[in-house]
C-alpha cells in the first residue's frame, strides 16, 4: 500500500523541529561541547575516504532526530529509490533524473522506458575514450595534417560549469601539451579571449549543448565557424575542427558535424548534473580516460553510499537535513562554500548552479506556493584568500552563515609547511566561528575596556568539514556526488522540483523582444515600464555616439 506523504508543514516532524528551535537558539555550541565529551564523534560520519564532520552545526541528538523523522515523514527513503530506478522525479518536465546511471558500472541495469541505458552510457563512454585517446596522442589531425593542441569548449550553464569546475579541479592531472579553453558566454570579449593566439589548424571545439539551441552556444559556435574557415579557406575543414554533444544530433549535423563526431546523452540527464556525460569529453580529453573513469567511480561510491546507508548516517542525507534545518527553521538566507585548495576555485561557482537553480523555487511538485523558506544563496571562494576578505562577516556579522569547509591532508604540490599552514588555518577557522572568544577572555589579556567589545567574538557559528585524503579524481567525484544527493535531499522534503529551472525562461524570452527593438532604427512599440525603454533608449543613443565617435577617429 502507497504511504500517504503529508505535506512539508504538516508533518510531526516539522511541528516539532518548529517547537524545538528555540531550545535551540537558548543553547551554545560551547555548552554542547562541554556537556557531550563524545559530540565530536557521534556527529561525525565516515565513508572510504571521506571525513564528514558535522559536529560543530547547531544541533544535539534531538535535532538530529527531528529531522531524521522529518526525512522519514517525507518519504525520502521511497524518493532515493525512485531516483535511482528512472522514477519521474522531474515531475513538471515528466521524465527521470538519471545522472547516477551515468556513473553506474557495465553490471548494473537501470530502465528508461523498459530499455536498460547503462549498455548505452558505457557505449557513449567508450566513444569518448577513443577519441580522447587520439587527441591526446596526436593521432587524430586536423583538416591540414596537424596534430590538434587547442580544444574550446562552447557550452553555457550546465554545459559549461561542470566541465570547468572539473577542469580547474583536476588541473594536476592534466596533459600539459594541450590547451584547453572555455567559451560560454555572448560577449565578443570571451570569444576573443577563448581564441586569442591560437591557430586554427591545431584547434577543435566542442559544441556542448543538450538542445543545440542556445543563443550563446550556437552564436558562439558560428562565430567559431567563421574563425576557423576564414583561416582554413575550406568548409570541408568543419567536419575535423567541430565536435558536438548533444541529444540534438540532427542539429550538430545541420551545423556540419560528422555524425561520427556527434557525442549523444539523453533527455533524462539534466543540464547541471551532466558532467559525468559526454558533456565531460574536454575533462576525458584534458586528464584521460583512467583518471575521468576514477572520478566515476568516485561518484559511484557516494550514490551507494546514498542508496544503502541508514538515513541517520548518510553524509549528503545530513547535509540537505542540515540545509532544510537553517533555512527553514533558523532563518538563515546563505550558506558559504569554502575550499581549502586553490584548484578547487571554481567549485562555488558550480555549486551555485547545482543548488540554486535547483532548490530556488517557490512552487511545490503540486503547484502550491510554498509559506517557508526554501534554497538558501550558496556562494564562496577558496581559502584561505577569503579569509583575508569576508570572514570578517562571518565572525562577526549579524547574520547566522552556515559554512562547509573542504580540505584535504595531503597537498598535491608539496611545498615546505604550506599544506600544513593551509589546514591549520582551516581547522582554526571552524573552531573560531563555533567557540568565539568571549569579551572575558579579552579583557584578561589587558585588552582596554573600550576596544574589547570590538574584539569578543560570540561564537555559535555553525560549520561542517568535509575533510578527505587528497584532491583525486575520485575524491573530486565523491564530493561532487555529495552535494548533488544533499539538493536531492533538500528538494524532496520541501516537495520541490529540483530538476526543472523554469525561473530562467522569462528574462530569455524578454532578450530576444529587447534585441529587436535594439537592431531597429525604430523607436520600441513593445510595451515596456518607463525604466526599460529609457535603457533601451540609452543603449541605442550610445552606441550610435561610439560609432561615430570611433568613425571620426579612424578617418
Ligand atoms: C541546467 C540548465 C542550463 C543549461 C544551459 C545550456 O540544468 O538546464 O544551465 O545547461 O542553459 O543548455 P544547453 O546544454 O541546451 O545548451
Amino acid at each position: 500500500m502507497q504511504k500517504t506523504i503529508l505535506s512539508f508543514k504538516e508533518r510531526p516532524a516539522w511541528l516539532a523541529l518548529n517547537n524545538h528551535v528555540n531550545t535551540i537558539r537558548g543553547q551554545s555550541l560551547s555548552k554542547m561541547f562541554e556537556t557531550d565529551p563524545d559530540r565530536a564523534e557521534s556527529f561525525t560520519i565516515e565513508s572510504g575516504s571521506l571525513y564528514f564532520d558535522f559536529s560543530k552545526n547547531l544541533i544535539n541528538q534531538e535535532t538530529l532526530g527531528f529531522l531524521v523523522n522529518l526525512a522519514e515523514q517525507s518519504g525520502l527513503a521511497e524518493g532515493i529509490n525512485e531516483l535511482f530506478s528512472g522514477g519521474l522525479v522531474n515531475k513538471t518536465e515528466r521524465r527521470p533524473a538519471l545522472h547516477v546511471a551515468l556513473r553506474a558500472p557495465k553490471s548494473e541495469q537501470i530502465f528508461v522506458d523498459g530499455t536498460n541505458v547503462v549498455p548505452e552510457v558505457h557505449q557513449v563512454l567508450g566513444q569518448m575514450t577513443a577519441f580522447s585517446n587520439a587527441i591526446r596522442s596526436g593521432d587524430y589531425k586536423g583538416h591540414t595534417g596537424k596534430a590538434i593542441r587547442n580544444i574550446v569548449n562552447i557550452g553555457i550553464g550546465g554545459s559549461e560549469l561542470g566541465p570547468v569546475m572539473v577542469y580547474e579541479g583536476l588541473k594536476h592531472y592534466s596533459q600539459n601539451n594541450l590547451t584547453i579553453r572555455f567559451l560560454s558566454s555572448i560577449d565578443g570579449t570571451a570569444f576573443v579571449e577563448a581564441t586569442a593566439e591560437l591557430n586554427p589548424e591545431e584547434t577543435l571545439f566542442i559544441v556542448c549543448s543538450k538542445t543545440f539551441t542556445t543563443l550563446e552556444t550556437m552564436s558562439n559556435a558560428r562565430a567559431a565557424r567563421d574563425w576557423l574557415l576564414s583561416a582554413l579557406k575550406d568548409r570541408a575543414a568543419v567536419v575535423k575542427h567541430f565536435v558536438a554533444v548533444s541529444t540534438n544530433t540532427e542539429a550538430a549535423s545541420d551545423f556540419g558535424i560528422d555524425s561520427s563526431h556527434v557525442f549523444r546523452f539523453w533527455d533524462w540527464v539534466g543540464g547541471r548534473y551532466s558532467l559525468c556525460s559526454a558533456i565531460g569529453l574536454s575533462t576525458m580529453i584534458a586528464i584521460g580516460p583512467e583518471n575521468f573513469n576514477s572520478m566515476l567511480e568516485g561518484f559511484h561510491a557516494v550514490d551507494t553510499h546514498f542508496r544503502t546507508a541508514p538515513l541517520h548516517r548518510n553524509i549528503p542525507v545530513i547535509m540537505g537535513l542540515l540545509t532544510v534545518w537553517y533555512s527553514s527553521f533558523l532563518g538563515a538566507q546563505t550558506s558559504a562554500i569554502l575550499p581549502y585548495d586553490s584548484y578547487l576555485k571554481r567549485l562555488p561557482a558550480y555549486l551555485q548552479q547545482l543548488t540554486m537553480e535547483s532548490n530556488g523555487k517557490s512552487t511545490t511538485v503540486s503547484g502550491k506556493t510554498v509559506d517557508y523558506k526554501t534554497g538558501p544563496i550558496f556562494w564562496g571562494e577558496p581559502g584561505t584568500d577569503s579569509q583575508h576578505s569576508f570572514f570578517q562577516l562571518l565572525h562577526q556579522g549579524t547574520q547566522i552563515v552556515p559554512c562547509d569547509f573542504i580540505g584535504f591532508a595531503e597537498s598535491l604540490n608539496p611545498l615546505g609547511s604550506h599544506h600544513d599552514l593551509l589546514i591549520a588555518n582551516m581547522i582554526a577557522q571552524t573552531k573560531a566561528l563555533a567557540f568565539g572568544k568571549s569579551k572575558e577572555s579579552v579583557l584578561t589579556e589587558g585588552t582596554a575596556p573600550w576596544l574589547a567589545p570590538h574584539l569578543t567574538f560570540e561564537g555559535n557559528r555553525p560549520s561542517s568539514v568535509i575533510l578527505m585524503e587528497s584532491l583525486t579524481p575520485h575524491a573530486l567525484g565523491s564530493l561532487v556526488a555529495l552535494y548533488e544527493h544533499s539538493v536531492f535531499t533538500q528538494g524532496w522534503i520541501w516537495e520541490i522540483d529540483s530538476f526543472d529551472q523554469w525561473g530562467v525562461e522569462l528574462g530569455k524570452s524578454l532578450a530576444t523582444k529587447i534585441i529587436k527593438e535594439i537592431e531597429s532604427p525604430e523607436t520600441s512599440s513593445f510595451f515596456h515600464d518607463s525604466s526599460t525603454r529609457a535603457l533601451v533608449r540609452r543603449y541605442k543613443i550610445a552606441r550610435e555616439k561610439n560609432l561615430t565617435d570611433s568613425k571620426r577617429i579612424r578617418s
